[in-house]
């Protein structure tokens, strides 16, 4: 057993110190630092094929590639088994777990107790946002899974570079993860954000065991964000370049599993001729105010952890060019010459495919090849799309903000605030039917406030005041927009072609921008007419997207009774401001006539 750690590794004496600390109450038979070198990447490789934990692809079809099959308990996010833990029950808020710091930290320590004995605990410093970017922060995950490690690689910028950036500091966030026996009794994914600690342990699914991704790049950093005046959010950020050469970035938020990754890497309709989609971020951003006093993005990621089903030529062409290659596939279905395959792949599942349990599956059989909750792992630099400026330490300023959900019903395919204390109104009030990104019924709607339910850090009416607050600094803020891709029809069809035609509405809030589009007044905000839109060669029959862009008071009579009810949740912590403004709305839509 090697407890001491070597000093040679680190400047930073307290990364020293507490890698000896949980080395000294897991016992691992040994310490490893990984470096993020190639050389370590086909070590740890070779490693988890001989373990199983991965599983060889056909290096014709899918060169640099491998499967893995989780645990079939531990297959998505535990929102139930995740907490904040602070001092004081108030700093969590009603919408999180909450649990005490010491009684946590007691128990976890219990479970933890030699926990790595016979393992090899992995350390895995990383940084979040570009190397060289003031913005950027360290973090360092401990592991017992390989699995992670490999997967922190392409997610993260790991390794030596990581160390370099911490120098002697030690200002890092400190992640402790550990498998156990993936036993669901034993299963906690805890957050000390004063500390700026987490701890996870029971699970090895991605955004429970990758800690960089929604505990520190969200949960750990919304919370640093409202002490240093910033913003860290469940948002895509894309670049969109005009036929003018001009590049103009949005980010937008949307609950997981609703496509960001699609619209993040678009492909515009042929008929926008001259227009192109860059993408910067898929999932997170963090957003801050420039000298110049406009907002900010950095992604703080590396690569992508996207949702598998329903990717397909169609739905995200860069997608599939991303994952041809070097790339971890998790509980996908695999076609007997080592390829992938999933649901809404668009061709036909292959004979004697292995489902993503590597059972026999047949095409008469109720159960899903692929899980809907699997997923590929993919560095960024696979992308076709990806922006040249994803590494610029500055960041891409945001000319618009973009809430989403998915909705059968009431929200209009796009809707325009009417300023930014609107615009934070309507991410309060967002709501989204609930998918397989987290375990539990799917389906359902529920409130999701700028998709950040399950990912905000402290307090969500801090949250929205601090939302408010952030407009003062903001002296050119972007427009604030809702959209929803999903409302269907009384047959139950989708209203809009959604994927690459959801270009036309992202052109139409940058002409909004600029002066160029017209909107129609209603009383929840402003809608595009038929002819604000630009159509050219869509087909799509003019009353169904009227329909789309409908605004029906019976609809949102009730859910603004239904955000009304989620507003009482914060008692005294609603800002005055959102209060208001719900009034306002309720009055207007009551004396309007629609
Ligand atoms: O499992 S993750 O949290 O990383 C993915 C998601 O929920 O979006
Ligand atoms: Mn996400």
């Amino acid at each position: 057993m090697t407890q001491n750690v070597d000093a040679d590794k680190t400047k930073s004496r307290a990364l020293r110190e507490w890698i000896a600390e949980i080395a000294r109450l897991t016992t691992p038979d040994r310490i490893v630092w990984c470096d993020g070198s190639e050389d370590e990447r086909r070590r740890l490789t070779a490693m988890a094929v001989q373990a199983g934990t991965l599983i060889p692809l056909s290096q014709q079809k899918k060169p640099g590639s491998f499967l893995h099959r989780s645990n079939p308990n531990d297959v998505a996010r535990t929102e139930q088994l995740t907490f904040i833990c602070t001092p004081n029950k108030d700093d969590a808020g009603p919408t999180n777990n909450w649990s005490p710091p010491d009684e946590t930290y007691a128990k976890l320590r219990g479970w933890l107790k030699n926990s790595m004995r016979g393992r090899t605990m992995y350390v895995v410093p990383y940084v979040m946002g570009p190397i060289g970017s003031p913005f950027s922060k360290v973090g360092v995950e401990i592991t017992d899974s390989i699995y992670v490690v490999l997967n922190m690689r392409i997610m993260t910028r790991m390794g030596s570079a990581a160390l370099a950036m911490l120098g002697d500091s030690d200002d890092f966030c400190r992640g402790v993860h550990c498998t156990l026996d993936v036993n669901p009794d034993r299963r906690l994914i805890c957050h000390f954000p004063q500390d700026n600690a987490i701890w996870s342990v029971g699970s090895g699914y991605g955004g429970n065991a990758l800690l960089s991704k929604k505990c520190f790049a969200l949960r750990i950093a919304s919370w640093q964000g409202r002490s240093e005046g910033w913003l860290a959010e469940h948002m895509l950020i894309l670049g969109m370049r005009s036929p003018s050469g001009e590049t103009r970035y949005v980010a937008a938020a949307f609950p997981s599993a609703c496509g960001k990754t699609n619209l993040a890497m678009l492909t515009p309709p042929s008929d926008l001729s001259g227009w192109k989609v860059f993408t910067v971020g898929d999932d997170i951003a963090w957003l801050r105010v420039g000298s110049d006093g406009r907002l900010w993005a950095v992604n703080p990621e590396n690569g992508y952890f996207g949702v598998a089903p329903g990717t397909n030529a169609h739905s995200n062409p860069n997608a599939m060019a991303m994952v041809g290659h070097d790339t971890i596939f998790t509980n996908v279905a695999m076609t007997p010459d080592g390829d992938v395959w999933w649901e809404g792949m668009d061709t036909a599942p292959p004979v004697n495919l292995l489902d993503w349990q590597g059972r026999p599956w047949h095409q008469e059989s109720n159960d899903k090849a692929a899980h809907p909750n699997s997923r590929f792992t993919t560095p960024m630099t696979n992308n076709p799309a990806l922006s040249p400026h994803v590494n610029d330490p500055e960041g891409v300023p945001i000319s618009a903000i973009v809430f989403g959900g998915r909705r059968a019903t009431t929200m209009p395919l796009v809707l325009e605030s009417e300023n930014w204390a609107h615009g934070v109104y309507m991410g309060a009030t967002m709501g989204s039917e609930t998918t397989a990104a987290a375990a539990g019924a799917v389906g359902v709607v529920r409130r999701d406030p700028m998709a950040m339910l399950p990912f905000c850090g402290y307090n969500m009416g801090d949250y929205f005041a601090h939302w408010l607050k952030m407009q003062s600094a903001i002296k050119h803020p972007p427009r604030i927009f809702m959209v929803n891709w999903f409302r269907k029809d009384r047959d139950g069809k989708f209203l809009w072609p959604g994927y690459g035609e959801n270009m036309r509405v992202l052109k139409w809030m940058l002409d909004r921008i600029d002066g160029r589009a017209g909107a129609t007044d209603t009383p929840v905000g402003r809608v595009p007419r038929l002819d604000d839109l630009d159509l050219q060669g869509l087909e799509l029959p003019g009353d169904q997207l009227r329909e789309d862009l409908a605004i029906k008071k019976d609809e949102w009579s009730a859910e603004i009774e239904s955000a009304s009810n989620f507003f009482e949740k914060f008692g005294g912590t609603m800002p005055p401001e959102l209060r208001e403004k719900h009034r306002g709305l309720a009055q207007s839509l009551n004396s309007a006539h629609l």
